[in-house]
Order: C-alpha cells, then sequence, then structure tokens
C-alpha cells in the first residue's frame, strides 16, 4: 500500500512528482488496473483536454478501476481534469462522458468581459463558513489556475451542491474551485503549481490518517453573491534569455534590442555584436531566486538553437529539469519549438519537441517564427489552419492553455499621407515625443532578424485562431531601454484578442508595471533587465500595484 499517482501522458506531471518529493514523500505511478488496488492514497493530476483523459483512461483500461478506488473509501485528490472528471460532462466534449460522480456538468467561461482561459492567481471562498473546516485551504491565498471549463455552483441541485467546498469568482462568474466530499478532494487549481500555498495544501492532505472519517456536508447553502472585483491578481513574470556564451556555459543574457553582446568601447559601439555575450547569471539559479522573490510565472527563453545535440541531450531541457525541482510556480519554455532534425537526421516534430519540454516541468511552450510562419500560411489559404503547425498540433495535444505564441515586433515608420498599404486601420500616430511619427507594428521572425509582412494585431489574431492559449507580446523597440512598455502595441493587441496578453519590453521602474495594467488591460507583465541587475526587486513592484490598487498575489 502506498501514495500512487495517476498520469495520462498530458502535460507536466513532473511538477507535482518534483512537490511531492520535496515535501519528502516517496510515491509511485500507476501502471496497471492491479495498482489501483495497492494504492492507499491517489493523486489525479491533469491539464488538456477532458476527452483525452477519459480516451486514455478507456484506452488503458483504467477507468473502473478507477471508479472502484473512487467508491473504495480510500483518500482521492484530483486535480483540475483530475475534479472535471468527476462530473458527468463537459462542454468542451459533449459526446465524452464523465464518471458522473457528480450530478452536474462541466461547462464553458463566456467571455464577454474577461479572457479566457482563466489562467492566473486567483483566491477561494469557503462555502460553509463553520459547518465543515477549511481543512486544506487557505482563504487568505491564492492559488494557480489554469482553464477554460468550470463547475457552475448551483444551490438548487442539491446533489451536486453538497460537493462543493469552495467557489472562487472570474469575472462575473462564481464556480466551485474545491469538491470535498468523504474521501474525495479535488482542486480546479494546481497546488503543485501554487507556490507555498500549494505546498502547504498538499502537505496537509498527505499527512490526513487514511481513514479519518469526514463529515457529510451541508445541502444546504447559499452562494454568495458575485463581488464587485474578484480575486484574479495581475501576474508578475520574470524572464530569463538562456544561451551560450563564448566560453560554451549555458548563461542568462540580456539584450538591446535584442542584441545581447557588450558594447565595450565606442568604436564597437558603432558595429553591433562586437563585444562578448552578456552574462547576467546561471538560468537555475536566477529562477529559484525570483520564484522565492514572489515571481508569478517564470519564463526561460532558448535564444540559440543548440543544433548540435539531439533533442533528448538539449541542454534546456536540463535546466528546465533542474529549475522544476525548486520552482514551484508556471514555468514557460520558448525558443526552437518547432519541427527539427537530430544530428543524425531523425525528424522530431515540434509535438515531440514541446512533449520534451513538458515532462521535464515546463507548463507551456512559447512559439515565436514558427506562429509567424502558420498565420502567414493560414492567410495565405483564406483563413483555415493546416492542421499540422506547431500550435495546432500542441494544442491538440496538450490543450491551448498550454501554447503561448511570442511575438516580437517592431516599429515600421511611414508617411500617412502616402501610405495605402494593408495596414493602414492599424497605424499609430505618435504623441509627445514622438509627435510627427506614425507607424504600424510589424512581425518578425528570427529573433527580430527579419521582418515579414504581417502585422502584430494579424499575427495575434491568428496565432488566436490556430490554438494559442496566450500572447507574450515582446518589443523591439523597447527591449531593454527601461523606458517603459509600448503603451500603443499593448492596448492594439489586447483589444484584438480574447485569450490573455503578457505585456513585455521596456520595463524600467516598478511604476512602469502600474501603468501598463491601468491603461491596457492585460493579464500580466514580464521583465528581465531590470530583475537581473536588481534594479528593481519583484517585491518593489508588488509592492507598487499594491499602493496602486492593482490586485497581486503577495509574497507567501
Ligand atoms: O523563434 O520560436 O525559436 O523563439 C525564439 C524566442 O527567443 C522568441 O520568444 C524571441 O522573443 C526570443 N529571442 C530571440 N532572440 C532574442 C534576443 O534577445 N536576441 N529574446 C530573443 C527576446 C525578449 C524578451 C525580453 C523582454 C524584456 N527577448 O524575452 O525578456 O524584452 O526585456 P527587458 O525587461 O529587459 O526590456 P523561436
Amino acid at each position: 500500500m502506498g501514495l500512487y499517482l495517476l498520469d495520462y501522458g498530458a502535460g507536466n506531471v513532473r511538477s507535482l512528482a518534483n512537490s511531492l518529493t520535496n515535501l519528502g514523500y516517496h510515491f509511485k505511478w500507476i501502471s496497471s488496473p492491479d495498482d489501483f488496488k495497492k494504492a492507499s492514497k491517489l493523486i489525479f493530476p491533469g491539464v488538456g483536454a477532458f476527452q483525452s483523459a477519459i480516451d486514455h483512461l478507456n484506452a488503458s483500461g483504467l477507468l473502473e478501476p478507477l471508479k472502484e478506488y473512487l467508491s473504495s473509501g480510500r483518500p482521492y485528490l484530483g486535480i483540475c481534469i483530475g475534479l472535471q472528471i468527476l462530473f458527468e460532462s463537459s462542454a468542451e466534449n459533449p459526446s465524452s462522458k464523465g464518471l458522473g460522480i457528480i450530478p452536474s456538468a462541466i461547462e464553458s467561461f463566456n467571455h464577454d468581459s474577461k479572457s479566457v482561459p482563466h489562467m492566473g492567481w486567483n483566491s477561494v471562498e469557503l462555502l460553509d463558513i463553520g459547518q465543515t473546516t477549511a481543512e486544506y485551504i487557505e482563504e487568505h491565498s491564492h492559488y494557480y489556475f489554469v482553464h477554460s471549463y468550470r463547475a457552475t455552483y448551483d444551490p438548487s441541485n442539491l446533489l451536486a451542491a453538497k460537493w462543493a467546498h469552495t467557489t472562487t469568482q472570474y469575472g462575473n462568474e462564481v464556480f466551485v474551485s474545491t469538491i470535498r466530499h468523504r474521501n474525495i478532494f479535488a482542486t480546479q487549481f494546481h497546488p503543485e503549481k501554487s507556490g507555498d500555498a500549494g505546498l502547504r495544501l498538499l502537505s496537509a492532505w498527505l499527512s490526513k490518517p487514511v481513514h479519518e472519517e469526514v463529515p457529510e456536508t451541508s445541502i444546504s447553502r447559499l452562494p454568495r453573491p458575485p463581488k464587485p472585483i474578484d480575486g484574479f491578481t495581475k501576474r508578475i513574470i520574470a524572464c530569463m534569455d538562456v544561451r551560450t556564451n563564448d566560453q560554451g556555459d549555458l548563461v542568462v543574457t540580456k539584450g538591446d534590442q535584442y542584441d545581447v553582446r557588450e558594447k565595450s568601447s565606442p568604436s564597437t559601439l558603432q558595429t553591433k555584436s562586437a563585444g562578448a555575450v552578456r552574462n547576467l547569471g546561471k538560468p537555475v539559479t536566477l529562477a529559484a531566486r525570483y520564484s522565492a522573490a514572489g515571481a508569478d510565472e517564470l519564463c526561460l527563453l532558448n535564444i540559440t538553437s543548440f543544433r548540435h545535440s539531439p533533442l533528448h541531450d538539449q541542454p534546456m531541457l536540463a535546466v528546465v529539469r533542474a529549475a522544476a525541482e525548486t520552482v514551484f510556480v508556471p514555468l514557460t519554455i520558448g525558443g526552437g519549438i518547432k519541427d527539427t532534425q537530430d544530428p543524425d537526421g531523425t525528424p522530431r516534430s515540434a509535438l515531440e519537441v514541446a512533449g520534451e519540454y513538458f515532462r521535464a516541468g515546463a507548463d507551456k511552450v512559447s512559439i515565436g517564427s514558427e506562429a509567424v510562419y502558420a498565420v502567414e500560411r493560414m492567410l495565405a489559404a483564406g483563413g483555415c489552419g493546416d492542421g499540422i503547425s506547431a500550435m495546432e498540433t500542441i494544442a491538440y495535444a496538450y490543450g491551448r492553455q498550454a501554447v503561448v505564441v511570442s511575438i516580437d515586433p517592431r516599429r515600421t515608420f511611414v508617411d500617412p499621407d502616402t501610405y495605402e498599404g494593408r495596414h493602414k486601420g492599424e497605424l499609430v500616430r505618435g504623441s509627445g515625443d514622438e509627435a510627427g511619427k506614425t507607424w504600424w507594428y510589424q512581425s518578425t521572425v528570427s529573433g527580430g532578424r527579419e521582418l515579414r509582412d504581417l502585422s502584430a494585431v494579424e499575427l495575434a489574431q491568428g496565432a488566436e485562431k490556430l490554438g494559442a492559449g496566450e500572447i507574450l507580446l515582446n518589443s523591439i523597440d523597447r527591449d531593454g531601454t527601461g523606458l517603459g512598455f509600448d503603451i500603443d502595441l499593448i492596448r492594439l493587441v489586447r483589444k484584438a484578442v480574447r485569450i490573455p496578453v503578457v505585456a513585455s519590453s521596456g520595463a524600467g521602474t516598478a511604476a512602469h508595471f502600474v501603468e501598463v495594467f491601468e491603461k491596457t488591460g492585460v493579464e500580466a507583465a514580464l521583465a528581465a533587465g531590470i530583475f537581473h541587475r536588481e534594479e528593481v526587486k519583484i517585491e518593489d513592484v508588488k509592492e507598487a500595484l499594491k499602493n496602486a490598487g492593482v490586485n497581486s498575489r503577495s509574497v507567501n
């Protein structure tokens, strides 16, 4: 008998395994139906699609043993899809049946006033104050959610309502964020990605005696009406651009307008890329530092291609594995997510590349150049994807919440009186210092080295259509300048899509974060240089947001 984990092969279960190890627990994976009999406690973590979870359980003969385990009275912890499969069905795949233990359906969020997926940190509210205990939940903490479908809390459905333990509000919708009934506990959020609060929750569940009686919950609760403001927080992301330096070491570097080499003397200022690659630290050390300082998410971008290594030996995979051992907040990995070839000629699809990163501990992959090519192909084909792009294949297999598209736009200046190009509707007229200038935002590939005839807005909209769950919006003009985020660019893209947008490039002060949230409504803001050089600390940014009344996660 012992602790078992059920992995159905979709996404990052490495983080949960690392959390358990970090807490000092040993576990085994369920690999055959018989393993359920040996489990005294079971965790079913899940990301991705409802149907692929059910299909996988069916195909591997694990569905019936799972049902038997659930009715055996032994403790079950379901995470995300591990919560949703307890319901009868999901709007995500109406033809697939869930386990039907909770007589209700999983519905989709509405997009009316908010971005979907619900991606980020939110709070939870206990339903039964004074009747059941909070148990593993802390009402003052934030937990990390990433999902497009949710369980509605409906007190008129008494048989379903008795399972609800906490609710969470996103926009004007209130949904069930944890389930607690008899031996079953399940969270819509990811405890393994919820920093210290998540580790405390896991530790409390793991240390509970297996046979402890859980009282029946009341079925007479009424939901609290939606509050004017939900508990959803703005995310602060620390980004590390990783590459090999001239000595062959893997380092975090940082460019000015994407040029990552030192400009050591006036003469080298004339010639770009003359100095050494800037070395701002080691990726795993910095990742641990930012996570401890309260970063809500981390991003590692591989800006060299490591062409000489086969996929399984990619140096970035080792970085991700090591970072995931100590970092329990979401991790995005970008750079080189595309169809590729090992040095011996073995083809590797973008899906395989992404799969390796998910298994190493990444939660999302970020796609740059390949997204540009895919959107160009889609527009040339009249608006339909070809089904083989990295975005489409990865979103299909792992869910769109796992797919970020990184946009590297550059301003292209035009004369508004003579410009007749197809980006006329997206022209921006400068004001203040930039009065008299007019430009549009042009997409680039290959780290900004090649311009394409596609605007940032077209790219973002195309990416959303092809399966992206989030846009990482850089600005080559602002990168490394410390002048502040490019508010015009961010407003344009934020208005053009319904998925979350991460503002990036140009942060120089904590006030720049307040400005970008207040002026554009983006869900997250990312910075690199100021954090690496410790000019501004993540704590300073959180403090500034708090003082300005912008909801953010407090450091645990
Ligand atoms: O095309 O799928 O292989 O992806 C390549 C990825 O690498 C893209 O996400 C692209 O943005 C990134 N990239 C490529 N070259 C560079 C470079 O710097 N030479 N880095 C590069 C992009 C931009 C941000 C930076 C922010 C914030 N770095 O990641 O962190 O601008 O910086 P700041 O706060 O210091 O202003 P593919």
